[in-house]
């Protein structure tokens, strides 16, 4: 009989782990996913899978660690001789990274070193292909457009500082040691599941909540800086084909378009009917509502609305959401992936925008979201498939 494949997820109960460990799962595969020690509940997103494969016979377990902890990872690694790690875990926020310079790059950059090693000391090279999440924060301040395998780096944060050295540990080990190490430079990818401070999923919140009547304005930093954006769905899929290529390689995996923020949120207000307009510039811009189509509100949030009138200041600027240093244009060229993995998107950025107003709107909805005092609910994989 042909075992199950065994993958180990850092950083399960992220927005990416979720997705893949749902991936994995419906490959048939033994999945173990590391969660830290947290002193409220971390394991939102993915504990319906760990619930749903309980009853059976288990394929889905945790363990505890921490990427900063290589006793830990070690002892872990060795007992689950996984056939392939997928180094997710990070301290993932560009911005914080600014705050805990230090510790980021000892969890994202020499976090990666422990995993590399841990193989290495284990003998286990040959067995265990290691899957690293490099990003599109390594090409920073762009040094061509679009951004390919060979645009050289420039990364503008200690988030994208730590992730480089992540990058070349990966590469070096596996020229150094013959390791099946792989970087997936993946290009911003979002969904339902996003972490609630990502500019994303703050406007798709902030959208139901508007919308719904239960919040008034958005501020917001840098509304002209430009992303390429993606589903993480669609993404964490090239994550799985990375690692099942006979050759470790490093790939871009990106949509090859690019949407500065405020066309994102004009977006978002679009889908239920709502137009904005722009007036002002730097910190004094604001958007306000310019037109909205009741009906199509009413029909989509399912309640009359009384609260939302033409006019309304909605959007607005807080410099507190600078950064020190922007990444001001990000737009991806994934011909190599599509070539060589034969990956390809299923969803564009109105799919993706209608898939998380449509979700946040179900959210907000939920009576318990107001009674836990409107953060700590997390969608869940089944509400949104
Ligand atoms: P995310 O939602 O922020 O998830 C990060 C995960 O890492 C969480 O499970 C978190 O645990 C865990 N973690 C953080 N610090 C850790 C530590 N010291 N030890 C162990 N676990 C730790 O990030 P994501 O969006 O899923 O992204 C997944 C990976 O891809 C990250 O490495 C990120 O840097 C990278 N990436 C993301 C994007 C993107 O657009 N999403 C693009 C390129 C690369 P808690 O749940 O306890 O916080
Ligand atoms: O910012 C601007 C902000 O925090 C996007 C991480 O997953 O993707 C992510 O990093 C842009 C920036 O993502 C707000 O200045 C404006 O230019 O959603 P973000 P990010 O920094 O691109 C990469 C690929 C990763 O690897 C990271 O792990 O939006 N922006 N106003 C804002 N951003 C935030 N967060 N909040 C605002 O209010």
């Amino acid at each position: 009989m042909k075992k199950n494949k065994i993958a180990l997820i850092t950083g399960v109960t992220g927005q990416d782990g979720a997705y893949l460990a749902d991936l994995l799962l419906k490959k048939g595969y033994i999945v173990h996913g590391l969660k830290r020690r947290s002193s409220i509940f971390n394991t939102g997103r993915i504990d319906h899978l760990f619930n749903k494969n309980r009853d059976q016979e288990t394929k889905f377990f945790y363990s505890y660690a921490d990427l900063t902890d290589s006793s830990n990872l070690i002892r872990l690694i060795k007992k689950i001789e996984p056939d392939e790690i997928y180094n997710l875990a990070a301290m993932s926020h560009v911005k914080v990274s600014f705050d805990t310079p230090e510790y980021t790059a000892n969890a994202d950059g020499i976090g990666t070193l422990r995993i590399l090693e841990a193989v290495r000391l284990l003998g286990i090279e040959n067995q265990t292909k290691i899957y690293q999440a490099s990003t599109s924060e390594l090409f920073g301040k762009v040094q061509e457009i679009p951004q390919t395998e060979k645009t050289p780096f420039y990364p503008r944060s200690p988030y994208g500082v730590a992730k480089l050295y992540a990058y070349w540990i990966t590469v070096n080990y596996r020229e150094a040691y013959g390791l099946h190490a792989s970087n997936g430079i993946l290009f911003n990818h979002e969904s339902p599941l996003r972490g609630e401070t990502f500019v994303t999923r703050k406007i798709t919140r902030a959208v139901a909540n508007i919308a719904l009547g239960f919040q008034q304005s958005l501020f917001l930093g840098n509304l002209d800086a430009k992303r390429d954006w993606g589903h993480a769905k669609d993404y964490v899929k090239s994550m799985y084909l990375i690692l099942q290529q006979d050759e470790p390689d490093d790939y871009v995996i990106a949509t090859g378009i690019t949407t500065a923020v405020r066309d994102f949120i004009q977006k978002a207000f679009n889908y239920l009917g709502i137009n904005i307009e722009y007036k002002g510039s730097g910190t004094e811009e604001v958007g306000l509502m310019s037109e909205i189509d009741f009906s199509r509100l009413e029909e989509i949030i399912g309640k009359k609305v009384k609260y939302l009138k033409p006019g309304m200041e909605i959007i607005k600027v807080d410099p507190f959401y600078y950064r020190p240093t922007e990444v001001d244009l990000l737009v991806g060229d994934a011909t190599k992936a599509r070539e060589v993995l034969g990956w390809k998107p299923k969803y564009n950025l109105d799919m993706l925008v209608e898939d998380m107003v449509a979700s946040d709107i179900k959210l907000m909805k939920k009576d318990e979201y107001l009674k836990q005092g409107g953060f700590r609910i997390q969608p869940q994989i089944e509400d949104i498939l």
